[in-house]
C-alpha cells in the first residue's frame, strides 16, 4: 500500500519543536493534517528534551479552516474539537505562528495554542457563520475568553476577519512579528516563553457576562440577521461561555454546531461557497489559457452605468478613458464618480489620497477617437440595438488589434452586436448590475464567436475588480433578467386578479428577498423600459408612468414615498388597479400567498431549467450565484435552483401544473444539473 507523505513535518531547533503544515492551497485541516498535528504534538510532549513548540504553515496562509469538502462525510479521527483540546492540554507551551488568514478551525487551533504571534498582514477570523455554522472546535468558548465578548460576537456572528493589529489590541494575539521573518521570530518567541509558568490556557480564563453588549449587538444587527439561524446560535454560544465553565460550554457549542450542520441553511450556504468558485470555471476553456493583457480600459458612456463601471477599474488601479457625447454629460459623469468616492471616504473606507489616486487614473474625453489604445473597451450607452451597433462599428475601425470589445447590455443580442465588427471573436458581453460599483455580480455573455482567451481574460479581470462572474449565453435577458420576466409577468397578472402590491411584495420579503417585485420596480424606476408615448396606455405600469409615478425618484410609484423614501400604500394606485381590473374585466378573487409563490418563484425556477436546457448557463449552481449576487436571493436558501431541489421538484412541478404553466422537461424529470 503506498503511503502518501503527511502534510505535517517537524523541525527540531535545539529544545524547540517546530511543527509545519504544508497542505496547499489553504492548509485546510483535513484528516491527514489533523492526524499529523496530533502525532507531532504528542511527539513534542513525550520528548523530555523539548521545552516548547511552534505550529506554523507553509504556503500562503495559516490553516484557513476545517476542510469543507469533508463535511457531510464520515469524519476521520482525530476530530478537530479533540485535537484542539489536546494541543491546549500540552504541558509544554505551544506558539501559533500566523500568516495569511487564520480562519475557522485555523483560528481555533491558534486559540488552543498558548501563545499567538502573527505577521502584520495576517488576519484572524471565525467565518463559519457564512457557511451557516459556528466555530465547532471550541472557538465560541475560547475566543470570548481571550478577546472579550464584544469582539467575539462581531467575529463569530458576522464572520468578518480582523487584522493583526486589532487582534493584538484585543489580546487575541501576543505579538506582531516581522512580515518576512515569522518563522525565526516565532522560534525566538518560543525560546522567550518556554520556561514561563503557568502556561496560559484560554479555556481556563474567567469570563464575566456582558448582557448589555449582547443586547446592543443583537439589536444593532437584527436586520442583517433576519431569516438566518446561525448568527443567533453563535451569540448563544458566546453567552454560554460567560455563564458556564468550558466543558459545559463546549458541549453546548457541539450540540448547536450539529443542529446547524444538519439544517437546510448550512447546506445552502456551503453549496454557495463552492458554487461561487465553480462559476469561475468555463467548461471548454482550459484554466491555463493565456490571458490578454488589460492595462488600460476605455468606457463609452459616462452615465450611471458607465460611471459605476469605471469606478471598478479605477479602484483596482487601472487607468480608464471615458467618452461622452456632450461636455455636460461628461462633467456630470465625472462629478458622480468623484462624489461616490468622497462618500466612501467619508465613511472611512478610503483615504482622501486614495480618492485622488483613483481620480487621477480617469481621463474624460469628448473625442471618440481619443480613446487611445485601450486593451478593453466597454460600451455602456442607451439600451438600443442601433445605437450599440453604431458604436461597435466605430470601435472596430479604431480599436487596436486584440482589444476586447464589450457591451454592458442587459438584454440584447451580443451576436448581433459582434456582427457589426470584423472581429466577433473579440466581442463579449459584460453585464454589470446597478449600482455597478457596488453590486458584485457580473454576467459575462459569451457570443457564438467569442474567443476562449477573451472569456478567460474577462473572468480573471472580474476577480481583480472583486466581482463574481458567471458566464451566460446569448438569450434575451441572459440568466438573471430572463428569469425576472416570468416573475414580473405573473406579479402584474396577480395585481389584476385581486392581489395588491403590498401582498406580493410581503410574500417575497418574508421569503427572504430584500424587496418584492413592486418595491424593486420603484427602486429601479417604473419608467425604465417605458415606451414614453403618453397616448399608449396599455398596462398599469404605463398608467403609472404617464402619471409621473416613476418610483422612488419621484416619491411615487407603486407606493407613495416620504422624503426618507419610506414606502406607504398609495390610494391612487389602489384606484388605478380597480380601474384596470374593471377595464380588463378580470374576475376578482382572494389570492393566497402560496399561489403568489407558485406563480412568481416556481416560474423563475422553470425558466432557469429552460436556460440550462438551452445551454445558456453552464450549470444550475451558476444560476444560484447569479441570483444571490445580482438580486439578493437569501443565501440561506442557496439560490433558486438549490432551493427548488430542496423543496422537491415534484412540489414545484405540481405548483406549475396547477396553474397550467408549460413545465421544462428537465424540471418535470428532476434531471436538472
Ligand atoms: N476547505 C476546503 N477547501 C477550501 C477551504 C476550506 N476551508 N477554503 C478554501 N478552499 C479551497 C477553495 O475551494 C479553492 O479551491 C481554493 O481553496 C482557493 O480558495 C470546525 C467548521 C481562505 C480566504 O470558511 O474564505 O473551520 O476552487 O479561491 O480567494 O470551526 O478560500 O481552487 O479548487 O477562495 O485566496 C471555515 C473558507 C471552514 C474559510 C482564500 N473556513 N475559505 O481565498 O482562494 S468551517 C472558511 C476562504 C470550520 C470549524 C469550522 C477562502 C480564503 P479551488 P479561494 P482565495
Amino acid at each position: 500500500m503506498t503511503t502518501t507523505a503527511s502534510p505535517i513535518r517537524t523541525e527540531r531547533h535545539d529544545d524547540i519543536l517546530v511543527i509545519v503544515s504544508d497542505n496547499p492551497p489553504v492548509n485546510a485541516l483535513g484528516a491527514a493534517v489533523r492526524q499529523g498535528l496530533e502525532a507531532a504534538v504528542k511527539q513534542g510532549v513525550a520528548d523530555a528534551s523539548i521545552t516548547a513548540m511552534v505550529i506554523r504553515c507553509d504556503g500562503r496562509t495559516f490553516f484557513a479552516g476545517a476542510d469543507i469538502t469533508e463535511f457531510g462525510k464520515p469524519m476521520q479521527a482525530p476530530l478537530l474539537p479533540m485535537l484542539v483540546d489536546m494541543i491546549e492540554a500540552s504541558d509544554k507551551p505551544i506558539v501559533a505562528a500566523i500568516h495569511g488568514t487564520a480562519l475557522g478551525g485555523g483560528c481555533e487551533v491558534a486559540l488552543a495554542c498558548h501563545y499567538r504571534v502573527a505577521a502584520p498582514s495576517a488576519k484572524l477570523g471565525t467565518p463559519e457563520v457564512k457557511l451557516g455554522l459556528l466555530p465547532g472546535a471550541g472557538g465560541t468558548q475560547r475566543l470570548p475568553r481571550v478577546a472579550g465578548i464584544p469582539l467575539a460576537l462581531e467575529m463569530t456572528a458576522k464572520g468578518d476577519p480582523v487584522s493583526a493589529r486589532t487582534a493584538l489590541d484585543a489580546g487575541l494575539i501576543d505579538r506582531i512579528v516581522g512580515e518576512d521573518s515569522l518563522a525565526e521570530d516565532a522560534l525566538a518567541f518560543a525560546r522567550e516563553i518556554r520556561a514561563k509558568r503557568p502556561i496560559p490556557r484560554a479555556s481556563q480564563r474567567a469570563l464575566a457576562p456582558d448582557p448589555d453588549a449582547v443586547a446592543a449587538f443583537t439589536k444593532a444587527n437584527a436586520r442583517r440577521f433576519r431569516g438566518f439561524e446561525a448568527p443567533a446560535a453563535n451569540i448563544a454560544c458566546v453567552v454560554k461561555a460567560s455563564e458556564t465553565g468550558y466543558p459545559e460550554g463546549v458541549a453546548f457549542e457541539r450540540s448547536e454546531f450539529m443542529r446547524l450542520m444538519t439544517g437546510n441553511q448550512s447546506a445552502a450556504q456551503r453549496h454557495l461557497f463552492f458554487a461561487e468558485r465553480q462559476a469561475a470555471r468555463i467548461d471548454d476553456v482550459p484554466a491555463e489559457t493565456a490571458l490578454r493583457p488589460v492595462d488600460h480600459v476605455g468606457i463609452i458612456g459616462a452615465g450611471t452605468m458607465g460611471g459605476g463601471i469605471a469606478m471598478n477599474f479605477l479602484s483596482a488601479g487601472l487607468p480608464v478613458t471615458i467618452v461622452e457625447t456632450s461636455a455636460e454629460a461628461l462633467d456630470r459623469g465625472v462629478a458622480v464618480i468623484r462624489r461616490n468616492y468622497e462618500a466612501t471616504a467619508a465613511k472611512g473606507r478610503m483615504t482622501p489620497e486614495q480618492v485622488e489616486r483613483a481620480m487621477a487614473l480617469l481621463t474624460p474625453t469628448l473625442e471618440f477617437d481619443a480613446l487611445g489604445t485601450p486593451d478593453l473597451v466597454i460600451e455602456a450607452v442607451y439600451e438600443n440595438m442601433e445605437v450599440k451597433q453604431d458604436i461597435f462599428t466605430r470601435l472596430d475601425a479604431i480599436a487596436k488589434p486584440g482589444a476586447i470589445l464589450a457591451s454592458n447590455t442587459s438584454y440584447l443580442d451580443i451576436d448581433a452586436i459582434a456582427a457589426c465588427t470584423a472581429r466577433p471573436q473579440d466581442v463579449v458581453g459584460m453585464h454589470f448590475f446597478s449600482p455597478a460599483n457596488v453590486m458584485k455580480l457580473l454576467e459575462v455573455v459569451r457570443g457564438a464567436k467569442t474567443a476562449g482567451d477573451v472569456l478567460a481574460t474577462v473572468m480573471a479581470l472580474a476577480k481583480k475588480i472583486r466581482k463574481v462572474a458567471v458566464v451566460a449565453g446569448v438569450t434575451y435577458g441572459f440568466i438573471g433578467n430572463r428569469m425576472l420576466i416570468p416573475r414580473q409577468t405573473e406579479a402584474n397578472a396577480l395585481l389584476l386578479e385581486g392581489a395588491s402590491p403590498e401582498q406580493i411584495d410581503r410574500v417575497h420579503v418574508e421569503f427572504g428577498m430584500p424587496m418584492g417585485p413592486f418595491q424593486m420596480a420603484d427602486l429601479a424606476g417604473v419608467d425604465i423600459g417605458w415606451h414614453r408615448d403618453p397616448a399608449r396606455i396599455e398596462s398599469v405600469r404605463d398608467q403609472l408612468a404617464v402619471e409621473g409615478r416613476w418610483g422612488q425618484k419621484k416619491q411615487a410609484g407603486f407606493y407613495d414615498y416620504d422624503e426618507k423614501r419610506t414606502p406607504r400604500s398609495s390610494p391612487r394606485v389602489a384606484e388605478i388597479l380597480d380601474e384596470w381590473r374593471l377595464k380588463t374585466q378580470t374576475p376578482q378573487r382572494q389570492i393566497s400567498d402560496e399561489e403568489i409563490v407558485e406563480r412568481t418563484l416556481y416560474t423563475m425556477v422553470n425558466e432557469g431549467a429552460l436556460i440550462l436546457e438551452e445551454g445558456k448557463a453552464q450549470r444550475a449552481s451558476d444560476i444560484d450565484v447569479v441570483w444571490i449576487y445580482g438580486y439578493g436571493w437569501p443565501v440561506y436558501r442557496g439560490g433558486p435552483m438549490f432551493w427548488a431541489k430542496a423543496e422537491g421538484y415534484d412540489k414545484i412541478v405540481a405548483g406549475l401544473d396547477k396553474h397550467g404553466f408549460p413545465v421544462a422537461n428537465s424540471l418535470r424529470q428532476g434531471s436538472i444539473k
